[in-house]
């Protein structure tokens, strides 16, 4: 009899689990901690350390996006020919309707979002999942046709949900940018970027893809178009020579643009709630993907205007003591926290956590340039103060979020205040929502002191 092995029983896992019992495929469950299954889900498991033995009788597994893809179980299996995918798998074999999918290390979920509100005006609506936190087999009907499947579906996939499915086909695909992040959990950054260029394999004529201007990209772009994929590009341009972004104005401010056809639609920064030229960017994908599924340019520039930006994005929490404070928590690598700083003229930086094997010395340039002092919290501060010395910035360590909240409310001036950690929340905090939520409190905190 057909088994599949279900490892990892977090969001994915139950959603997978769920999805094959109702289509009658017998599965068990594999976690490494224990975990409690809601009451609508009965099944075999099986908590400890993963064993290649105890899974060798099975006809296949299917991994959750967090448990590494080389972990000596899942290596040894692999190499005996076992079968092994993830959730993208089975939803790409499940799902024929129109499929956007965003990858890229930073932006995703602001892109997806907003691509969701967008598309949701039109006949028949969209569904949004995948790493956004809506496990992607949750979108899908029942099995038994009581619910059918959504008309249309736009999916954020990490590089660990495309790493572990055969290449998918998406009609309209995104990548935003491609920059060092989970060191920990690729072998190197090439095998990180071949995960996120996966998303593109299977495209092919009648098919759209957004890639970043930049000159690195351009040898995929013609590869696409050889393959007679209609190619947009994004990024910091005139509106003549990109499809989407945002164009410098001489003032220091900038326009975001996208193209309907061949005209061109723009909209002025400040007219824009969601602070910083990078999530501008995000937008600007999102509007183009929703101006090529037919949303008129009047709904895009509502949706732009109204769109205030997703919490522990460059999210203001307001003045409180005298100054603004920023939280940024879902910066969990050095690129997502460089294009933070370079939204601010100067700031007191709260930085720090978990660093995922990343290299921060990259953000030398832009410490020396937009910050006034740095508050350093997290269980290993060493690299982030030999950053400071490095920018020639003052820097204590405040270990915690509420200490450095406490340190940063006594600065003199009313420079603002911006936690955008450039790692990971994991050596201190369940994720970087619990972060920024600790964050908000200490900043709400100081208004009744
Ligand atoms: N587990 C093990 N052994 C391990 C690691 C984990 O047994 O070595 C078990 C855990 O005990 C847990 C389960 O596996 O019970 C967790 O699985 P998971 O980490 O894959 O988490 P899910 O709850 O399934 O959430 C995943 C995504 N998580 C990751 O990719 C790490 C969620 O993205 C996503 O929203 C969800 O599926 C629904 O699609 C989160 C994320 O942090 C937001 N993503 C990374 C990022 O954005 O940087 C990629």
């Amino acid at each position: 009899m057909d088994r599949t092995a279900i490892i990892g029983m977090g969001r994915t896992g139950q959603a997978a689990a769920r999805f094959l019992l109702q289509r009658g495929v017998a599965c068990e469950g594999f976690d490494e901690a224990a975990v409690k299954l809601p009451a609508d889900l009965t099944m075999a498991m099986h908590i400890g350390p993963l064993q290649a033995d105890q899974l060798q009788g099975f006809s296949r597994l299917i991994v959750s996006p967090g448990i590494d893809w080389r972990h000596p179980a899942l290596t040894t299996l692999r190499q005996a020919g076992m079968p092994m995918f993830g959730d993208l798998e089975l939803f790409a074999e499940a799902y024929h309707g129109a499929l956007i999918a965003i990858t890229g290390t930073n932006g995703k979920t602001t892109t997806v979002s907003l691509i969701s509100t967008m598309l949701d005006t039109l006949a028949g609506g969209i569904e949004a999942g995948g790493n956004i936190g809506v496990p992607m087999l949750d979108l899908l009907g029942d099995g038994d046709a009581k619910r059918t499947d959504p008309q249309r579906i736009v999916l954020e996939l990490s590089s660990f949900q495309l790493e572990r499915a055969n290449p998918i086909h998406a009609n309209w695909a995104a990548l935003l940018n491609v920059q060092p992040d989970h060191a920990d959990m690729h072998r190197d950054m090439q095998a990180y970027e071949a995960a996120k260029l996966r998303l593109f394999a299977r495209q092919g004529e009648g098919d759209k893809a957004m890639l970043p201007l930049d000159a690195r990209w351009r040898a995929l772009a013609d590869e696409l178009r050889d393959r007679g994929v209609f190619v947009r590009r994004f990024g910091m341009a005139q509106t003549s020579e990109a499809d989407a972004g945002v164009e410098p104005q001489h003032d220091g401010s900038w326009r975001l643009f996208w193209h309907h056809y061949d005209q061109a639609h723009s909209i002025a920064s400040d007219e824009l709630p969601a602070k910083g030229v990078h999530q501008h960017l995000n937008l600007a994908v999102a509007a183009q993907a929703a101006a090529d599924f037919g949303v008129s340019a009047s709904v895009i520039r509502q949706s732009l205007t109204s769109f205030r930006g997703l919490p522990h994005r460059l999210q203001s929490l307001g003045v409180v003591a005298g100054r603004e404070w920023y939280n940024d928590s879902k910066a969990t690598n050095p690129d997502a926290a460089a294009a933070a700083l370079q939204s601010f003229h100067q700031v007191i930086w709260i930085c720090g956590g978990l660093r995922k094997g990343l290299d921060i010395s990259l953000l030398r340039d832009a410490v020396a340039t937009h910050v006034e002092q740095m508050l350093v919290i997290g269980k290993d501060a060493r690299p982030f103060t030999e950053l400071a010395a490095a920018a020639g910035v003052p820097c204590r360590v405040a270990k915690t979020v509420e200490q450095a909240v406490k340190q940063a409310s006594h600065a003199m001036n009313g420079v603002p205040v911006l936690l955008s950690p450039a790692a990971a929340s994991q050596d201190q905090f369940s994720n970087y929502m619990e972060r920024g939520d600790s964050f908000a409190a200490a900043v709400a905190a100081l208004e009744s002191a």
